[in-house]
């Protein structure tokens, strides 16, 4: 099966979700009056696009129609499309993992979005394209967290660097920047612990580690990561608010996308931080991490069956 049709079968719930019920509004709308858009609405805030990534496609539609004159709720569709596309960015963002080595990548998020499975698949990748790359177990928490990240880094064949549980993740980092530069390591990448309702303060530890990356690799972190659950729908964007003031995200990664229908709520974190989606997971197996093209996206959300899958 090629990328795009796994994408587009991957997408399935969120099409349901949100395509299917407003081609199927297109289909019964006869005029575009009132109703009709406050429709839409309710399809677009019921799939998580968010109040206000919602309102503004509304708005610019409302002014589309007017302005284009349009008549036809299925050129509507096209236009919602095309806009959606818009919020959700330009163009694929890479990560920023061509400096001089070690790149350090620093994963955060809150506990079971998903980091250690995106470690394990973006170090599955990286190594595809040739990559040296080493993992470090910050989330010292448990120790089943760091056996864990151990059985991924076996499954793909890279090392990892670790304490025992409980350590202090700082100390983890430090060791494995050592050791990254020592084994001339491409990509260094730092798992960490998620939980937010202990004791200890999370973002203190974060901040700690993102310390001592800086101090002792100016430069680095190259990206610090933000892992969000798409089933978590409109929950994500608080996330998005405190890691970012916390810890500094330059970009997000979000997980589950296959299985929710709450899909739209990539619209909503695209259009309301100033911060690019960079990767995507669309399932368990290491395949199922993307790169996050906008457009290819919105083409695999909007893709009809008999069209596509040859
Ligand atoms: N369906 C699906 N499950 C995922 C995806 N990413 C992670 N998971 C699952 O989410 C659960 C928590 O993942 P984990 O990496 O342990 O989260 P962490 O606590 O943030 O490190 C695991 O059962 C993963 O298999 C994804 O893209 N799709
Ligand atoms: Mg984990």
């Amino acid at each position: 099966m090629g990328l795009f049709s796994r994408l587009r079968d991957r997408l399935v719930k969120t099409r349901q979700g949100l395509v299917e019920k407003i081609s199927e509004l297109t289909r019964r709308t006869r005029e575009i009056d009132e109703d009709f858009f406050e429709e839409l609405e309710a399809i677009l805030l019921g799939a998580d696009v968010g109040v206000e990534a919602t309102e503004e496609l509304i708005d610019q539609l409302r002014a589309a129609v007017k302005e284009k004159k349009l008549h036809e709720p299925e050129q509507v569709q096209e236009i919602l499309k095309e806009k959606m596309a818009i919020l959700l960015g330009s163009e694929e963002q890479g990560l920023n993992i061509d400096q001089e080595p070690p790149n350090v990548v620093m994963v955060v998020g809150v506990n079971g979005v998903g980091k250690t499975t995106t470690i394990g698949k973006l170090a599955y990748q990286l190594k595809q394209q040739g990559r040296k790359v080493l993992l470090a177990a910050g989330d010292t928490f448990r120790a089943a967290a760091i056996d864990q990240l151990e059985v991924w880094a076996q499954r793909v064949g890279v090392e990892v660097i670790k304490h025992q549980e409980g350590a202090d993740p700082a100390a983890v980092v430090y060791d494995a920047l050592q050791a990254a530069r020592a084994r001339k390591t491409d990509v260094l990448i730092v798992d960490t612990a998620g939980r937010l309702h202990t004791k200890s303060n999370l973002m203190e530890e974060l901040k700690k580690v993102r310390r001592i990356i800086e101090r002792e690799h100016p430069g680095a972190p190259h990206e610090v990561l933000l892992v969000l659950d798409a089933t978590t729908g409109q929950n994500a964007l608080s996330q998005v608010k405190l890691f970012k003031e916390a810890v500094g995200v330059t970009g997000i990664v979000l997980t589950k996308l296959d299985g929710t229908a709450k899909g739209g709520v990539i619209i909503a974190i695209s259009s309301q931080f100033n911060l690019p989606v960079k990767l995507i997971g669309i399932g368990e197996k290491l395949e199922d991490l993307r790169p996050f093209d906008p457009g290819e996206f919105v083409e695999a959300l909007f893709a009809e069956e008999e069209k596509v899958g040859q």
